[in-house]
């Protein structure tokens, strides 16, 4: 076999005479392998090793990288220091003016018409944190397939600010998923390397439930009283909020009543988390979505995919720091009061509070535990159960059909990650010698004109060009030109019959754990604009790494939709008796779901 590296498919072969038989595109079903229903961590995703990453770092400058473990010192000496100005500025008269005028909590009238909690908040902030676990753990597993972060739209090795890993090994072919990483079983969810498609489930499912309660937060907040608890209605906020600052960081507890209202600092805390961050993760999250994208396309120039995942990051690390913050601050001020007013609705100092408090930190302990161990032997289940969650959503997208002339040359990225599974079986190898002369594309199925076509027949289509941007499930991106036969030229030649629900791409190149790689896509996404066969990439025909001699493009879904290597297309009725029935190589194998337009 050559050195798949100089692998290039110039595609300009003599027609050869053709025949056109039903069985062969019928015949590459029995290629297919159905994939687990119990993951074995040890042959997981094609027996990928459980590497592991490297501390987070943060770029600086160029290339220099700081460690972000250095954090834990620096912030350690930053409060002491801190800690030694505040209890020096309570000797200054000016400031113990400053805190006696503004104490830090300001109790408005409208505030002492509605003292102390009802029910429903308890039981939302019980709902909320218990989400939350899940939330995090799926999202650091999801940061964790691209352990790097950047703020430009395109996702070149070297110009993240961010990133878990090293730099990428000096290979023109090195793929995302060799650059993924595993996380500690009980910090990621699930924890194995490249289990992206159930920690999305995991991510998109609660997400889809914490919303809800959110939205129910919102409009109960509003119809009742409480909103005045996390809206600041005056900006004396503020002074009352550097007050308590002060008074927290000089070890001098401000007088709390956090029955009838919260001091100026929760205040600011409480209304930037819930009115702020929570809205920030659903837009961020929605930024990621390549339908979306495709469609808004003003929104996504701005808010680009990599800006996206990079705010979407900012808004976990606010998250997390609120949570250490607010459970020490819960604690250092009084427990027990402070836990009876949210988890039992009463200002005093008895032990109820806690006792619920405590029954349901158990009830988040067991479920934190239990999550790893249920998902790798029963991830079928969390594959339906978050597609039940989600799929409504993702198909609502799916309606978007976006024209062509988002991006211009200028957009093109300069680096476009590879992904996936090298073909390397003698068939592959026989073509790719041979300019690829002996190709067929065969198209069959539930067609009224069947079609076995060369790559000059291909080529001889009438010619399709986009310049769009793919979006990777693993979070990285790239904007290409891609040139070749767009799919309703396709549909015209072969005309499907009414029938015909579903479109099977069969690739020349096998998944990661054996068995041909096929996905299979909506008929009517088939006539969407930015649908279609891919024979050039940039200009140039596309190359071994990306799909040579002919790729697919649906620029609603997901990369890994994108089937590369094609070797033929079937029209069907349905999916569920092919491969594994789950729509696709990655959803067979590796739990994804046959929609992806988020
Ligand atoms: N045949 C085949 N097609 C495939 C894959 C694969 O493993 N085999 N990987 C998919 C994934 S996950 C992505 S992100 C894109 C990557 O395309 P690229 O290598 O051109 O960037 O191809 C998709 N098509
Ligand atoms: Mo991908």
């Amino acid at each position: 076999m050559p050195d798949p590296r100089e692998r290039r498919s110039n595609g300009h072969e003599p027609p050869a005479p053709v025949e056109i038989s039903p069985d062969v595109v019928r015949s590459f079903r029995s290629q297919l392998t159905p994939g687990e229903d119990v993951i074995d961590p040890s042959t997981w995703a094609g027996s990928i090793p459980q590497a592991q990453g490297i501390a987070p770092r943060v770029r600086i400058g160029r290339s220099r990288w700081f460690n972000l473990l250095w954090l834990l010192p620096i912030v350690f000496v930053a409060l002491i220091v801190a800690v030694a100005a505040a209890k020096g500025l309570r000797n200054v008269a000016p400031v113990e003016r400053f805190i006696a005028r503004y104490p830090g909590t300001i109790e408005t009238a409208g505030a002492r018409t509605t003292p102390g909690f009802p029910a429903w908040v308890g039981v939302q902030h019980f709902f909320n944190l218990f989400l939350m676990i899940f939330i995090i753990r799926s999202g650091l597993q999801i940061l964790a397939d691209h352990p790097r972060l950047y703020w430009t739209r395109h996702s070149t090795p070297g110009k993240e600010w961010f990133r878990a890993q090293t730099a990428i090994p000096n290979d023109p072919l090195w793929t995302a998923k060799q650059d993924s990483i595993r996380l500690p079983r009980q910090v990621g969810l699930p924890g194995l390397r490249h289990t992206i498609g159930l920690a999305r489930w995991w991510h998109l499912g609660t997400d889809a439930i914490w919303l809800l309660n959110g939205l129910v937060f919102y409009v109960l907040l509003f119809t009742t009283g409480q909103w005045r608890r996390v809206v600041p209605t005056t900006w004396a906020v503020f002074p009352n909020a550097l007050s308590v600052l002060i008074q927290y960081l000089s070890l001098h507890w401000p007088t709390e009543n956090g029955w009838v209202a919260y001091n100026g600092l929760q205040l600011l805390a409480y209304f930037i988390t819930i009115f702020v961050a929570a809205p920030l993760a659903l837009i961020t999250g929605l930024g990621m979505s390549p339908a979306l994208s495709a469609r808004f396309k003003r929104v996504s120039k701005l808010l680009s995919i990599q800006t996206a995942r990079s705010m979407h990051f900012m808004v976990l690390v606010w998250f997390l720091a609120f949570i250490v913050m607010h459970v020490t601050l819960v604690f250092a001020t009084g427990t027990l009061n402070n836990l009876n007013h949210v988890y039992a609705n009463r200002n005093d100092e008895s032990w109820i509070g806690s006792a619920v408090f405590a029954a349901s930190m158990l009830l988040c302990g067991v479920a934190w535990v239990a999550a790893t161990p249920f998902t790798l032997h029963r991830p079928r289940v969390v594959q339906r159960v978050g597609f039940a969650l989600v799929g409504p959503a993702q198909r609502l997208f799916e309606h978007v059909d976006s024209t062509p002339g988002e991006y211009t040359e200028e957009d093109i990225s300069p680096y476009f990650w590879h992904n996936g599974e090298y073909p390397d079986s003698d068939e592959y190898t026989a073509l790719f010698d041979g300019n690829f002369a002996d190709y067929r594309l065969r198209i069959n199925g539930l067609v009224a004109n069947p079609v076995d076509l060369t790559l000059a027949e291909l080529r001889a289509l009438p010619h399709h060009e986009q310049i769009t941007q793919h979006f990777c499930i693993q979070g990285w991106s790239g904007i290409a030109k891609w040139g070749g036969v767009s799919m309703q030229t396709i549909m015209d030649l072969v005309k499907p019959t009414p029938e015909a629900k579903w479109v099977v791409f069969y690739s020349l190149g096998d998944g990661a754990d054996t068995g041909v790689y096929y996905d299979a896509h909506p008929i009517e996404q088939m006539s969407y604009h930015l649908t279609m066969l891919a024979y050039d990439m940039n200009d140039e025909p596309l190359s071994f790494g990306h799909g040579a001699p002919l790729r697919l493009r649906n620029e609603t879904q997901l990369g890994f939709k994108q089937v590369k290597w094609i070797k033929g297309v079937e029209f069907v009725a349905d999916f569920t008796d092919i491969g594994g029935g789950y729509g696709g190589y990655n959803e067979d194998h590796e739990f994804f779901g046959y929609r992806q337009s988020i």
